[in-house]
């Protein structure tokens, strides 16, 4: 990454902790309706025979999973724990509009995926470099070209090539073609999903929940002034870019589990949790401590993480408490715009978090990693 650019890159991250992580105050401009009591999903009351508990249906088989992301950190991580759960098996992977110009970085992530995750049969396929939204909205360029660069982490060479279909096609085939229903995850902007709801709305009958990092439902967002207005305090970056695109998915009618900001503030990765991956030689894990070395380098301390949270909620809803609701998306021009809000409360289908267990889901997301 050229020095400018992480430059910039830390300055935005400063402003962006000392709002979020400092002054996680109740949204006065939110159109959300006040909720009931959050609720933990292990609670009775909770979940009900509409709730989706998980991908995994008696408990034994793995979820059938495709990963959209778009391209940060916080999606190498994301993708490196589904790769190490026993309880997942990974299908498919899309380069999605966001941090990352999907293109660009596609070799990259494919040599991630196949030489250090040692996934080489999934495949990757690149998404639209261009939202549906038509504000246009884009991720600051210096974020974007750290991105394309998967951060300046090294990767060993491979000669693997990216799926020839669009990103779009790919969800919509592999969803086609499983035996089993599939989860999606998506931690970058819902462009891809979209998409492939509409050139083949019948597949919503085969996806079993979207899980979604993205949103902020009771907290304030986090763009900073970062997208140029200065006004949007109430959007969380993922579905800002393509606020139309996620107003399309909300509306599809297939389950959500949502980990909005409210649910993923304040996972703070420490030295202390990094140093538990010390001596470990299992080459994921190596990688996953480099990782941990780059965030620190670019954040300066202690960083932040929130798209793994979301890779924890596919299978394990037991670390966050949860309201319900039909939710949608304000895609309208204007200072709302990317307001994830709560329609109204009928719903039990979609769930967002709006809590978690910290130090349970530290214990969980490293005995994953550590296969311990
Ligand atoms: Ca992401």
């Amino acid at each position: 990454m050229r020095f400018k650019n992480c430059l910039s890159f830390v300055l935005v991250l400063s402003v962006l902790l000392s709002v979020a992580a400092c002054q996680p105050v109740a949204n006065e401009k939110s159109t959300v309706i006040p909720s009931a009591q959050a609720t933990s999903i292990s609670d009775q009351s909770m979940p009900t025979a509409e709730t989706p508990t998980s991908g995994m249906m008696d408990g034994s088989e793995k979820v059938p999973l495709i990963f959209s992301h778009d391209g940060a950190m916080d999606d190498i991580a994301a993708l490196l724990y589904l790769s190490k759960n026993p309880d997942v098996e990974i299908i498919g992977v899309v380069n999605s509009y966001g941090e990352q110009v999907p293109a660009t970085s596609s070799q990259k992530w494919l040599a991630y995926l196949h030489e250090v995750l040692d996934l080489d049969d999934v495949p990757l396929a690149v998404g639209s470099g261009a939202p549906l939204d038509p504000a246009g909205y884009a991720f600051p360029q210096g974020w974007r070209d750290a991105a394309n660069d998967f951060w300046g982490l090294e990767l060993p060479v491979s000669n693997a090539t990216v799926d020839a279909r669009e990103g779009y096609q790919l969800i919509i085939d592999l969803v086609n073609a499983s035996p089993e229903k599939v989860t999606l995850l998506v931690t970058g902007a819902q462009t891809d999903v979209a998409l492939a709801l509409q050139h083949d709305p019948r597949i919503k009958e085969n996806i079993r929940q979207i899980v979604i990092m993205g949103g902020a439902f009771h907290t304030v967002g986090n763009l900073n002034g970062g997208a140029g207005d200065a006004n949007n305090d109430v959007a969380e970056w993922n579905i800002f870019v393509d606020a139309l695109a996620a107003k399309q998915v909300f509306q599809s009618g297939i389950p959500l589990i949502i980990i909005p900001l409210d649910g993923s503030e304040d996972f703070w990765i420490t030295k202390a949790i990094k140093d538990q991956l010390s001596g470990n030689q299992d080459k994921q894990v190596r990688f996953f401590s480099q990782l941990c070395d780059k965030e620190f380098e670019l954040w300066g301390g202690d960083f932040l993480m929130w798209d793994i949270l979301a890779a924890v909620a596919v299978t394990d809803h037991q670390y966050f408490s949860w309201e319900n609701g039909n939710l949608d998306v304000i895609s309208d021009i204007g200072d709302q715009h990317g307001q994830t809000v709560v329609v109204d409360r009928i719903s039990r289908k979609n769930l967002f978090a709006v809590g978690n267990d910290y130090d349970e889901l530290y214990n969980h997301i490293l005995d994953v990693i550590l296969e311990r």
